[in-house]
């Protein structure tokens, strides 16, 4: 009998909240899996509203349509495929959980932030936007170990609030995604955010 790889399990917790006074939301996400790798996406239209929306969700569906591209190829297609539209802010992430790496990039004003061995790390993005060019675009490789968390995170959220403090052995969850939204969301915009622990 063949032996297969073990599935991939991920634990990524994700959630969003519109704009006060929206019905659209103007932060996007998605993550995908393959065999050996975890893609987490999140995308934030300029703005709020429908507007914002459609080009936050025109970068996801671009990403989700490139499953086995690199990300600077995807990040091309993206700020092509946004042309037409608001543009956005964009961050995604590869993790390769076999090989404890994860390889991000980002273009504009989205937060990533790793919590490697207690230690925080907020991860550089390319001055631009999706849609209306951007330069020095660069993804960067990182090392994970068991327990790190990573977590990417909408303007909605202040650029200095410790999401990862505190957070210990919680369990990830969309709920757990939830309530860092409902902690830390200052209110005046869209908010999105999208947490992964390494196991
Ligand atoms: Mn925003």
């Amino acid at each position: 009998m063949a032996l297969n790889p073990p599935p991939l399990q991920p634990s990524v917790g994700q959630a969003l909240r519109s704009h006060p006074d929206e019905l659209h939301c103007g932060d996007q996400l998605g993550w995908w899996t393959r065999p050996d790798r975890l893609r987490l996406a999140l995308a934030d239209g300029l703005g709020h509203g429908h507007e914002a929306e459609v080009a936050a969700s025109a970068a996801i569906a671009q990403v989700a349509a490139m499953p086995d591209h690199h990300l600077e190829e995807i990040f091309l297609a993206c700020d092509q495929a946004l042309r037409d539209t608001r543009g956005a802010a964009l961050a995604i992430v590869d993790i390769h959980p076999q090989l404890d790496r994860l390889r991000h990039a980002a273009v504009g004003n989205i937060r990533s932030v790793i919590a490697h061995s207690g230690l925080i790390r907020r991860l550089s993005s390319a001055r631009g936007i999706v849609g209306a060019g951007y330069r020095d675009l660069r993804a960067e490789s990182f090392t994970i170990t068991a327990g790190d968390w990573l977590t990417l995170f909408t303007d909605g959220i202040q650029e200095s609030a410790e999401v990862l403090s505190g957070l210990d052995d919680a369990t990830v969850s969309d709920r757990l995604a939830e309530q860092l939204i409902e902690h830390w969301a200052d209110g005046h915009d869209d908010t999105g955010i999208l947490i992964y622990r390494h196991a």
